[in-house]
Parts: C-alpha cells; structure tokens; sequence
C-alpha cells in the first residue's frame, strides 16, 4: 500500500510538471510611450491602463513608462524589445516602429492625407478601412499583437526663427526629426537641413538652440513648452501620426478569453479618447462631435481653442495658402514616389481607395 502511494504520488508529479500551468498573471505589465503622461499621447496610454485595471477588478495591472524609460531613450528600437518581451505592451507611433516594419511608412508620406478635402476623415478611412488592415497584418507578422490604432495628430512645425510657408522659407535650417529615413528625405527635399536626434535629447536642444526646429502635433509640443523657444508655428498638417495599442503576443496568449475582450475593449475605448483629444480644437470641420464625445466621457479638456492659446503665448501661427501647399506638394513628390515602393504600392493603392471613398 505504502509502495503504491509513493508510486501514485510520483506519477502526479510529473503529470503536474507536465501539464500547461493556467499561466500566471505577472504583478506588472510594461506599457511604453514616447514622450510624457501630460501629452494626449500619455493621457490616452494612461486611460488604457486605468480601464484594464478597473474592469479586471485590479487583476490586470498595466503601468505606463514615459519618456521612453523602457528603450532607455532608443525609441526606433521599441517594436525589437515588444518583439523580445522585455516590452508587454505599446501605445506606440507608426514612425518609431517603421524602420523594423516599412509598411508603417504608409502615415508619414508627404501630403498625402494633408492633400485630401477633410484630412481627418481621409485618415480614418485608411485607419478603419482595407489599407488599416494591412498595416495590422504587417504588424502581426513581425510578431506584435495589434490591438487597435489610437492618435498622436498630424504633425506640424515649429521653429525658432522665422515663419515658414515656402521651402525658401526652411532653406538650411537645422529641423530636428525622428530617426526614420522618410522624414530625413522630406526635409533634404524641402531644402532644410534635417537632423535625426530621439525625443528625450530634443527638448534640450530645442532650450539650447541646437536645432532651430521641429515637428510634432500640436497636442505632444505644447505640454513640453516648445513654445517658449519656438515663437512660430506652421499648420501644415504635412504627415498623420496614428498610434498603435499593441501587445506581445506571448503575454497576449497568457490571458484568458475574457481578460483579452476586456483588454481589446479597452484600447478601443482609450483610442477613441486619444482619436478626439488629437482633434479637439484642431479639426475644422468635426461640427463638435470631439469635444461632445470628450464630455461624454467625463473628459473634456482644459485647452479647446489651440490656435489662441498658442498666440497668447506670442506664437505667430502660418497656414499655408493653397498655392503654397501645392509648392510644398510638389517638392516633396519624388519622396512620394521613391516610397511608394518600399512601402508597398498594393498598400499604398488601398489608402488611396480608401480615401476616395469617403470623398
Ligand atoms: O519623437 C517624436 O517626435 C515623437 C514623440 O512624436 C515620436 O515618438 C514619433
């Protein structure tokens, strides 16, 4: 009897060794983001997390690291460390992930949203339609579980020396940009003399004069005071910057069917709130449905009229006319081109199928 309990005992054992384990939630799941909580990128990421944790009954707990702590500043190298799990999810930009994913380059072509009648509603069809499920596929098969897009905004210049409508007007100022070789080719081709540096250098040399410019939404620049140095603003609205909630897909096969639906639910939501902070007082053409939608959630922003605030801190804000977009279109042409390629002319048609049909 004793030989047959040990025996049975044994045999439990290694049945137990052997047997998938529900795996084990980790106390702490790494969210990264660029730059800080205070930009609407931040407020959107943070959203996230609270929402997981509530719904989860705190089971689920997601921190969100700013400033990218997690890529220890190296924010082109975030889609390698979600890949490798040292990161378990993103709230990320498509440009930071483009030089590992060139299909992410699709956002940041030269005008390409900024040349259709309504720019924001180009973008969601392209975001919502056949191209965003591309881009999703593309992402998946480079080993990131997409969730769903969220919104940095569309990119606008700053500069600390003059305002800017024509490429006379960039001619040889240092712009700093992202480490992504798309926007090193706009600049070059717009005359100015771009210079690649990671986010968490900029503000430095911004304060330092070390760059003369800079582009980014108006959203992510202001809360870092860029307008202290940069007194003049161009609304060009030269390339989109949707954000991307992603996960690694181990820690995505780790939860449960329920946690995942609370999960996918949440960043719809958190994506929607950064979709309409992105465009609240920036979208000409929303008839107010951002800032309802905003209010709706018990949310609505302090900042609604950017333009003025911006000018009450001595900005001088310059839109481009028609003919001067279309100088700035033309230039940056042969970019287009050249990238259309890399990025998939397959991809690029269906954006722009996309985009006709909401036209
Ligand atoms: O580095 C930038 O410009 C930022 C914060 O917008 C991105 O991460 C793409």
């Amino acid at each position: 009897m004793k030989k047959f309990l040990v025996l049975l005992l044994s045999v439990l054992m290694v049945v137990s060794s052997v047997l998938p384990a529900a795996a084990a939630y980790k106390n702490e799941y790494k969210l990264d983001i660029v730059p800080s909580i205070t930009t609407g990128w931040g407020m959107g990421a943070q959203y996230f997390a609270d929402l997981v944790k509530e719904r989860s009954g705190g089971k689920i707990n997601i921190k969100v690291y700013p400033n990218a702590q997690l890529t220890t500043g190296q924010q082109t190298n975030a889609f390698m460390l979600l890949r490798n799990g040292t990161i378990d999810f993103a709230c990320q930009s498509t440009i930071n992930y483009s030089p590992q994913i060139p299909e992410l380059n699709l956002f940041a072509l030269p005008f390409f949203f900024a040349s259709q009648p309504d720019r924001y509603k180009a973008m969601d069809a392209v975001t919502q339609g056949r191209a965003g499920e591309m881009v999703a596929a593309a992402i998946e098969a480079k080993g990131g579980k997409f969730l769903c897009f969220g919104e940095n905004g569309f990119r606008e210049l700053t500069n600390s020396k003059r305002s800017i409508a024509s490429p006379e007007d960039l001619s040889g100022l240092k712009i700093r940009v992202v480490g992504s070789p798309l926007f090193l080719d706009i600049f070059k081709a717009l005359g100015a003399n771009p210079v690649t540096m990671a986010w968490s250098d900029t503000i430095s040399a911004i304060q330092q004069g070390v760059v003369d410019g800079q582009e980014n939404p108006v959203n992510t620049f202001y809360p870092l005071k860029i307008q202290e140095y940069h007194k003049f603003v161009t609304y060009w609205h030269y390339v989109a910057d949707p954000t991307m909630f992603v996960v690694n897909p181990k820690v995505w096969a780790s939860f449960n069917e329920e946690d995942q639906a609370l999960i996918l639910q949440a960043a719809k939501e958190a994506g929607a709130y950064q979709v309409a902070l992105a465009r609240v007082g920036l979208d000409e053409n929303d008839g107010g449905k951002n800032l309802e939608f905003l209010k709706s959630i018990g949310k609505a922003p302090e900042i609604l009229d950017w333009t003025t605030t911006l000018q009450d801190c001595g900005v001088t804000i310059t839109t481009p006319t028609p003919e001067q977009m279309q100088v700035l279109v033309d230039k940056t042409k042969p970019v287009l081109d050249a990238w259309r390629s890399k990025i998939g002319e397959e991809l690029v048609k269906a954006a722009e199928e996309d985009m006709a049909s909401v036209r």
